[in-house]
């Protein structure tokens, strides 16, 4: 008898731990899209809003954008390794930027403003100010 109440116990226990996990399982789910950084919940499938450019996949995106003068442009790394947003003609390097880093720049002058990743000379892009 005292068998029997013992396997009823631990089956009992299997069940909750299984709940629990199941719970764990989904908060974690619905936690990851506030955490990706991006300040919106619409399943982490976005893309990088107006003056924001996204370091992600080991290239800029976008590679080209086309702003006015006195925009400020964001740049942020969403990948794992280190890049940099660094001007080809000495104007601006962001240093290293770690994983989720962000790096910001205002553009006071029209011109054409091409960058590179030191790390990653091919990765290379082009700001456009009108
Ligand atoms: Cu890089």
């Amino acid at each position: 008898m005292k068998k029997m109440v013992g396997y009823k116990s631990r089956n009992f226990i299997g069940i909750v731990l299984s709940l629990a996990i199941i719970g764990i399982t989904n908060s974690c789910s619905k936690a990851e899209d506030p955490m990706n950084g991006d300040g919106n919940n619409n399943g982490g499938n976005d893309t990088p809003g107006a003056n924001e450019v996204w370091i992600k996949g080991m290239a800029f995106g976008p590679s080209s954008i086309t702003v006015s003068a006195g925009t400020t442009i964001t740049w942020t790394n969403k990948d794992a390794v280190i890049h940099t947003v660094t001007s080809d003609n000495g104007l601006f390097d962001s240093g290293s930027l770690t994983s989720n880093s962000i790096y910001s720049r205002q553009f006071p002058t029209a011109g054409t403003y091409p960058y590179h990743c030191t790390p990653h000379p091919t990765m290379t892009a082009t700001i456009v100010v009108n």
